[in-house]
């Protein structure tokens, strides 16, 4: 039998590339750059291989009637029109879990880095200033309160890693979990009243769209950060590049941005905040495990198993 042909919809990790390319037939991007050879090998198409930051539209859907299965190498599936694949029946599997750590680490990283000007004093002992003089001081993390945005797996090992830090914590989320022992607010802007670092790791989507906007950065305040590992379009960014220029925030450390790789002057010309491209799952290990898990998706369809980690709305539509 031939193997399966499948499209890859993103530029994905050489570990994912290479153990698709062992097992199938690869058509890399090809619907973006070059349509054509995309129309003669497109009814042929039986998976899409994604990253959790990578578009997979109705219409790419729409053109590959043979389609059977979508991986998407990451946990967040925000890019993929789940409405059109469950209508189709075709289910979307993720990678949970096996980025909880990074993620998390990268969370705390971005806290330390902003509150405590790490880059700046990097920058500041690089460029032979230290001689000149010492660094102004900064603002102490241990001991604060943490606003969490979302207490999924990766919120809940923030929260274990600022316990650790001695920190205040409390979350928002669509409802409360009376098991976490953890304060819950109601409301974003409510968390945002009551914390010094908002730290937000919700989904991505339209319904989490703006959820952080202008009231809920007034509500943070001049003393607040705000962190962002979870998805641009969770982000007003306009607002909150307002907040930043006129300090009614303290500032922010942001993995993810509105419209990534671009990433606005006016936010890049800030001196209280700290930039990072999307690099939350971005180490050899959970790089790794990610790549493994997306291809043992595939590999379990195509071998007639069970899908290993579908997401949550293809679990209940299989049940
Ligand atoms: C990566 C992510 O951008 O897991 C996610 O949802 O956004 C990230 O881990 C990406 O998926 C790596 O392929």
């Amino acid at each position: 039998m031939n193997p399966p042909e499948i499209l890859t919809a993103a530029q994905l990790s050489p570990f994912f590339m290479a153990s698709l390319q062992a097992h199938y037939v690869v058509h890399d991007r090809l619907h973006l750059s070059d349509p054509a050879a995309f129309a003669a090998v497109a009814p042929r198409i039986r998976a899409v291989a994604a990253s959790g930051d990578s578009q997979v539209p109705a219409e790419l859907i729409d053109r590959l009637p043979a389609l059977e299965l979508i991986s998407v190498m990451g946990v967040g599936y925000d890019g993929v029109d789940l409405g059109r694949c469950l209508a189709r029946q075709v289910p979307v599997t993720h990678t949970p879990d096996v980025l909880n750590d990074d993620v998390a680490d990268l969370a705390l990283a971005l806290m330390l880095s902003v509150a405590r000007a790490i880059p700046q004093s990097d920058a500041h002992v690089r460029a032979g200033r230290w001689p000149e003089g010492p660094m102004p001081l900064q603002r102490k993390m241990s001991g604060s309160r943490i606003g969490i945005v979302g207490i999924g797996r990766i919120g809940q090992a923030i929260a274990t890693r600022a316990a650790a830090f001695g920190m205040g914590i409390a979350y928002t989320a669509r409802s409360p979990r009376p098991q976490l022992p953890y304060r819950y607010l109601p409301t974003a802007a409510a968390l945002a009243a009551e914390s010094d670092f908002l730290v937000v790791i919700t989904p991505g989507g339209e319904g989490t769209r703006h959820l952080i906007n202008a009231e809920v950065l007034q509500a943070l305040g001049p003393r607040g950060y705000v962190i962002n590992v979870a998805r641009g379009s969770v982000m007003d960014q306009d607002a909150l590049i307002e907040a930043l220029e006129q300090g009614s925030i303290a500032g922010a450390g942001l993995d993810v941005f509105a419209d990534e790789p671009e990433v606005p002057e006016r936010l890049r010309a800030l001196p209280n905040v700290v930039l990072t491209p999307h690099v939350g799952s971005a180490t050899h290990e959970t790089r790794r495990a990610m790549a493994d898990l997306a291809f043992a998706n595939l590999h379990a369809h195509f071998s007639g198993n069970p899908l290993i980690t579908p997401v949550p709305e293809c679990r209940q539509a299989a049940t």
